[in-house]
């Protein structure tokens, strides 16, 4: 799984990117700071299985912290985009092309309206978020258009003469942009092409069908950044209003900044939380109490930075990932070399034992005998549909030898 963390230019993807993996990566207030793709890990919040089953885990992949698991997910920051990258405008189809391996996407807003179309700082309130998020997802529909239909007539008519079934050439077509047969078979669905032969789709059709490819295959959640300034609110309550559901209102730098604190012991504070503390022996100066006391107003304004809320809702809502937890002995629950809980592996909803096994090892997966539910310490079924927070042993030829 690779998610993407797209938007216009200056927005605070990078910012948003280095409080999700805390690696420092280049910020800076002008556009196209970000050259090259940064690809790092991010962590996922979920309730370890620890405290419930009373052991104190070390888990290998992972972080636990408190009985909260951080489970590493792969992101990727991608160079801002300005109206026309389809037609190489600012970095143009850099953006896409580093876009098109992501399984999907956080879509970073400057929801103060402080910078215009092209990323420059303008006033605060005098940009449109709205325009931002439309023409962000038009440049993307527009470029995978212009993979979808490249030289559609010649395409089309040889899938005619050959017999073949659209949807088989366009998943070849879109190969290597992380989009599934089903996604291709619904797209053509929902843009009313089913009957449509493609030798008569026209520019509208096949701008529709990459509009709904889109959609599907790249769920996004819209990190509506810079809650810290004023003009935010209002925006984001306007965005609410036009129907869009999938906003989490952020503030990228507080977010950085509590992670500092927190690693500089100044505070208690995990990515997620509602709040954090200072520790009593912090001495902070003025200047530091000023900027927590501002941090705090926007927790009990939002709830929280909405940072890690993003990549959650993002993970467990939109991809509907479930986390699993390996294991090799379920009554100690560790693997051979006696780490406790030491793995926690993100499936899709729908994956059965034989998924895991496959995730975790080809060999495995060959010799993959059956599961047991480490909670019952019952043998499950080969169609057993794992659930979140399950604690599997998986039992094959190999490890019975
Ligand atoms: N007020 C405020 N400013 C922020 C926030 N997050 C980022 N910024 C500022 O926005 C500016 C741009 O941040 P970057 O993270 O470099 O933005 P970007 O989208 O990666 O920019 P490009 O890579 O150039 O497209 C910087 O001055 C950041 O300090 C936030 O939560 N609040
Ligand atoms: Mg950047």
């Amino acid at each position: 799984m690779l998610v993407g963390i797209i938007g216009k230019s200056n927005v605070g993807k990078s910012t948003f990117f280095n409080a999700v993996t805390d690696l420092s990566v280049q910020t800076a207030n002008y556009p196209f700071t970000t050259i090259e793709p940064n690809v790092g890990v991010a962590y996922v919040r979920i309730e370890c299985v620890c405290k419930e089953f009373e052991v104190m885990d070390n888990p290998i992949h992972s972080v636990c912290v408190d009985g909260i698991r951080f489970v590493p997910i792969k992101v990727i920051d991608i160079a801002g985009l300005v109206p026309g990258a389809h037609l190489g405008k600012g970095v143009g189809n850099k953006f896409l092309d580093d876009s098109r391996q992501a399984d999907a996407l956080i879509h970073v807003v400057d929801a103060s309206g402080s910078t215009d179309a092209e990323g420059r700082p303008v006033g605060a309130g005098s940009a449109d978020p709205l325009y931002d998020i439309k023409f962000v997802e038009e440049e993307f529909d527009q470029w995978l258009c212009s993979i979808v239909g490249k030289e559609w007539n010649k395409f089309a008519r040889e899938a005619e003469n050959k017999g073949q079934k659209i949807d088989v050439l366009l998943a070849k077509r879109l190969s290597g942009l992380s989009i599934s047969d089903i996604h291709i078979t619904k797209a053509i669905h929902q843009s009313n092409l089913d009957n449509k032969k493609p030798v008569i789709w026209d520019e509208e059709d096949i701008l529709k069908f990459s509009k709904n490819v889109r959609i599907l295959s790249k769920p996004t959640i819209i990190a509506a950044n810079k809650i810290d300034i004023s003009s935010t609110g209002a925006n984001i309550s306007t965005m609410r209003d036009k129907g869009y559901d999938n906003i989490i209102p952020c503030a990228a730098e507080a977010e950085v900044l509590l992670k500092r604190a927190a690693k500089n012991k100044i505070l208690h504070y995990l990515p997620g939380d509602h709040a954090f503390e200072v520790r009593p022996n912090a001495n902070l100066t003025d200047q530091q109490m000023k900027v927590l006391n501002t941090i705090n107003l926007l927790f009990k304004k939002y709830g929280s930075t909405g940072v890690q809320d993003a990549l959650d809702k993002l993970c467990f809502e939109s991809l509907k990932l479930i986390a699993v937890f390996p294991v090799e002995d379920e009554f100690k629950l560790t693997d051979k070399k006696g780490n406790i809980l030491p793995d926690t592996y993100l499936l899709p909803e729908g994956s059965t034992p034989k998924d895991l096994a496959v995730k975790i090892h080809a060999d495995l997966a060959k010799s993959f005998l059956y599961a047991v539910d480490a909670r019952k310490k019952q043998r499950l079924g080969a169609e057993y549909l794992l659930k979140h927070r399950d604690v599997i042993k998986l039992v094959s030829a190999a490890s019975r030898r």
